[in-house]
């Protein structure tokens, strides 16, 4: 019952978000007008295509997969692969993907279900990136021995 209200109450408030208009606005009226206009204006976001990769203090994560190819607003489906230092795959590991928005500190409703394909690979649908504009995905890896890091996928979407 509380975790209904709650979690209504969290989707009001993305409504609300939503309704105000966010990094959307176009009009050029909008006070958040220091905010970077397109991504192609975005400096903080990096390239993402197939075999981006990012490594945190254990593990590797490589984007090996990727639909679309170049993140889009709403859901995108990832598949990495989770190496060790020494580039060997790492199976039964668990990932969280946490998707963020700093520039308007909030996240996305929609947590990503995760599969693990074997050989070191885990599919990731939906990323869910409902806004347009920088986000910050950070997956957590934990491994089968239970160590754990983070790496962080710095993307815009339009
Ligand atoms: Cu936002």
């Amino acid at each position: 019952m509380l975790a209904n209200r709650m979690r209504s109450r969290g989707m009001a408030l993305l409504v609300t978000m939503l309704a105000l208009g966010g990094c959307d606005g176009d009009d050029g009226t909008s006070d958040d007008s220091s905010e970077p206009r397109t991504c192609a204006e975005e400096d903080r976001a990096e390239a993402f295509t197939v075999g981006t990769s990012q490594t945190g203090d254990l593990h590797t994560v490589s984007i090996v997969e990727a639909d679309p190819a170049e993140p889009i607003r709403g859901d995108n489906m990832w598949t990495v692969m989770v190496t060790d230092p020494d580039g060997a795959a790492m199976e039964g590991a668990t990932i969280g993907f946490k998707p963020w928005m700093p520039d308007h500190g909030h996240g996305t409703p929609v947590e990503a279900e995760i599969t693990e394909l074997g050989a070191g690979e885990y599919e990731a649908t939906p990323v869910n990136l409902f806004m347009a504009g920088y986000w910050e995905v950070t997956l957590d890896v934990t491994d089968a021995s239970g160590a754990s890091d983070s790496v962080v996928f710095k993307v815009c979407v339009e």
